[in-house]
């Protein structure tokens, strides 16, 4: 068999970069070591960034997200006995976040898939990259006990954690990162009514606990154990005893209490391998980076890294530029590391350390009354939830911009500062004259600078001149 690019793995990153080359006129196939039971039975994440849910729109995935997932504006944090909600979308400028169960996106994707006429090919033994270094790699599996093999362009490994992209690199060329923590979540699954319309984060002198959900009669709840506990020693009496313990008094109160329909302990690690391609082979979502689930970043990483590597295989087969592809561990290692040390931070917020004499417990306090008491704090905490913008590469950040005439210039400018480090623009601009004069008086643009076919608004211009440094006698945008 042939196609343009070999799909390892059929999780959420894997499928949802076939969805997206699929609809960029890409063939992909997809090999998967389960059967899709198996992968439709795992119970992960469940707070989506905006990043991903825009993706899924654009990609025809997002009506049931639409319909049934519900958009958040707020979190809470419990300890000392009290509750307090950060206001994300006020916070961060109208920005939100959606539970909807990584189940139902990874459900919804296969569907789409399917629709569109997917290759997925499930239960693939020993699926091996060859030729890694070479124009026409290729990836060998068994399946039915019949040996195939499948010649491609690329591969992109999205095989999680235990995957065998990642063990493709040869010795010496990843470097990794690792924390393990002492610490596990057990998490359950009941048919019960959510302890708040909002997830509660809470610390606790006898852990960390986390009350989330997936639907209005579905609850979502996790208490911090050892990392080697024994699932089986947690009858539900003993997990929602635990649980209720951990919360403020009003809140236990209102905790209803059900048969779990699902108990699993997930281990805590903080784990990054650099770079993320090696030859034409490309890693992404947890194949290349794992964190520890308090910052809700695992599945949303998952997606900015698909969102990075298929625009470099768009421009690829668009125009034969490999620039993208060049860059894409870079740029998506600079989004990652930021989440790394949000997940990380959140974990050692709210945990219960091991080894405490009671001076890391009373920092941990500090920071939560100094956090929960300013906006500064309270908006850092904000803006990493809701996700932190992706960096558009030129091209896109010109398209963009003449899309989002309707967007006010803050917003413009929170989505997009970070990205370009200068600006070099060879099109022109629109807008009210006199406005524009303005603009360029208070800047370093220089004056003589010529605008020729309108092609961004005021907003977008704004923006620009507010956060770029201008080359003598010219403008352009260049990635930074
Ligand atoms: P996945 O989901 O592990 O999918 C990889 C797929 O590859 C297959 N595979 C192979 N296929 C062929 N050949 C091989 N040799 C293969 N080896 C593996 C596997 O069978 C599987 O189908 O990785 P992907 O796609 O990168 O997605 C990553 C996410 O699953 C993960 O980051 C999140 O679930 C993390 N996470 C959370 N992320 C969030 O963004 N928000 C959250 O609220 C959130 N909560 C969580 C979480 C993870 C949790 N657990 C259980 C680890 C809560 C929990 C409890
Ligand atoms: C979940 O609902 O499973 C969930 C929510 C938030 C997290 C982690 C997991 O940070």
């Amino acid at each position: 068999m042939k196609t343009q690019v070999g799909i390892i793995g059929g999780g959420p990153a894997g499928l949802l970069l076939s969805q997206i080359l699929h609809v960029n006129g890409i063939d992909s196939v997809i090999l998967e070591r389960q059967t899709r039971a198996y992968v439709l039975g795992r119970i992960r994440a469940g707070v989506l960034e905006q990043g991903l849910t825009d993706t899924l729109r654009r990609v025809d995935v997002g009506d049931r997200l639409d319909r049934e997932g519900q958009v958040h504006g707020g979190v809470n944090l419990a300890f000392g006995g009290r509750m307090v909600r950060i206001d994300l979308e006020g916070l961060t400028g109208g920005k939100t976040v959606t539970v909807y169960g990584q189940t139902e996106v990874t459900r919804d994707l296969y569907e789409a898939r399917d629709a569109m006429g997917g290759v997925i090919i499930d239960e693939a033994e020993d699926v091996t990259p060859h030729d890694l270094t070479t124009d026409t790699p290729a990836l060998s599996y068994r399946k039915d006990g019949e040996a195939h093999r499948i010649e491609c362009d690329f591969v992109a490994a999205c095989d999680g954690f235990h995957g065998v992209g990642r063990q493709s690199f040869p010795s010496g060329s990843l470097k990794t990162y690792e924390k393990v923590y002492p610490f596990g979540w057990l998490g359950i699954l009941s048919r019960t009514k959510p302890a708040n319309h909002e997830l509660i984060y809470g610390n606790h002198e006898r852990g960390f606990v986390l009350c989330s959900m997936r639907a209005e009669r579905l609850s979502r709840y996790y208490v911090q154990v050892a990392a080697d506990e024994d699932v089986d020693a947690w009858s539900d009496e003993r997990f929602w005893d635990e649980l209720c313990r951990r919360l403020p008094e009003d809140v236990a109160a209102g905790i209803e209490q059900g048969p779990s329909i699902e108990k699993s302990l997930t281990p805590l690690r903080s784990f990054v391998a650099e770079p993320l391609n090696y030859g034409r082979l490309f890693l992404a979502g947890d194949a290349g980076h794992i964190v520890p689930p308090t910052g809700a970043k695992g599945l949303n990483l998952a997606a900015s890294d698909v969102h990075y590597l298929s625009e470099g295989l768009i421009s690829y087969y668009g125009s034969g530029d490999e620039s993208g592809l060049r860059a894409y561990s870079e740029r998506a290692l600079r989004r990652i590391w930021k989440a790394e040390r949000f997940s990380w931070w959140m974990t050692m917020l709210m945990h219960k350390l091991a080894d405490d004499d009671g001076f890391g417990g009373k920092v941990q306090r500090a920071e939560l009354d100094y956090l929960t008491g300013s906006q500064a704090a309270m908006t850092a905490l904000a803006e990493n939830y809701v996700g932190l913008p992706y960096y558009p590469r030129s091209r896109d950040f010109l398209n963009q911009a003449s899309s989002s005439t309707n967007r006010s210039a803050f917003q413009l400018r929170a989505a997009l500062r970070p990205s370009f480090s200068r600006i070099e623009l060879n099109s022109s601009i629109s807008g009210d004259d006199s406005r524009l004069a303005r603009a360029m008086a208070s800047s370093s643009i220089d004056r003589s600078m010529t605008w020729r076919t309108p092609i961004i608004s005021y907003e977008a211009l704004m923006s620009f001149l507010l956060y770029s440094t201008v080359a003598a006698g010219s403008l352009a945008i260049v990635a930074a």
